[in-house]
């Protein structure tokens, strides 16, 4: 340690999963993340069940969004987000195909990062459904009229019909 502390940022998680005991994968996640040193979960969006985007001969998904606080930087953040994926049993077999649970790094404060292994914001979340609506539930952007440009976005954007409430929020 170099002895000086990063400030807390807000992250905003998308949490996916379409294969086996659905629910109890986003709430094994959602637990795994909050007991990580240095991860806050602050709050978490209702879960929607969504119809399947990109590979779309396999299962709905359930989708939501959680919003942590951490003072971990970005890339040590996905770190613990692939761990955790690992620590499901998620295996990579077909990209956009079933999973057990994936975990998006969508935003990280208002950081724009790229780098091998990282692309924040995430590249496609502007034009999903199924993150936007969930991000709509938990987001905190000042001032308001941002949460309006992303209230005006999910009012136009394509495939909102493929996304159904399932559940209140599991906090
Ligand atoms: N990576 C780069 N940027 C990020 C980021 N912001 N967050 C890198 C997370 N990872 C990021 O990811 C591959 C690599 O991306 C990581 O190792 C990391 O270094 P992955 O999770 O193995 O790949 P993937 O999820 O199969 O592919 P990808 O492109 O992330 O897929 P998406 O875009 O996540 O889409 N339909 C519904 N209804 N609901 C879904 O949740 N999900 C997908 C997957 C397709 N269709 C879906 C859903
Ligand atoms: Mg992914």
């Amino acid at each position: 340690m170099n002895g000086r502390k990063l400030a807390e940022v807000d992250a905003y998680i998308g949490l996916g999963t379409n294969m086996g005991d659905r629910e109890r994968h986003l709430r094994d996640a959602l637990a795994l993340l909050g007991e990580r040193s240095g991860i806050r979960l602050l709050r978490a969006s209702a879960v929607y069940e969504t119809d399947p985007v990109g590979f779309t001969e396999q299962p709905a998904f359930l989708n939501m969004v959680a919003l942590l606080r951490t003072d971990l930087p970005a890339e040590a953040l996905l770190d613990e987000l692939l761990d955790i994926e690992r620590t499901l049993g998620r295996t990579r077999d077909i990209r956009w195909g079933p999973r057990t649970i994936d975990l998006d790094l969508l935003l990280y404060g208002t950081a724009k990062v790229k780098t091998e292994r990282l692309d924040v914001p995430h590249p496609r979340m502007a034009e999903r459904a199924f993150v936007l609506i969930p991000l709509l539930d938990v987001i905190d952007f000042e001032p308001f009229a941002e949460r309006g440009a992303l209230r005006e976005l999910v009012a136009h954007i394509e495939g909102k019909d493929g996304v159904k409430r399932w559940s209140p929020t599991t906090l």
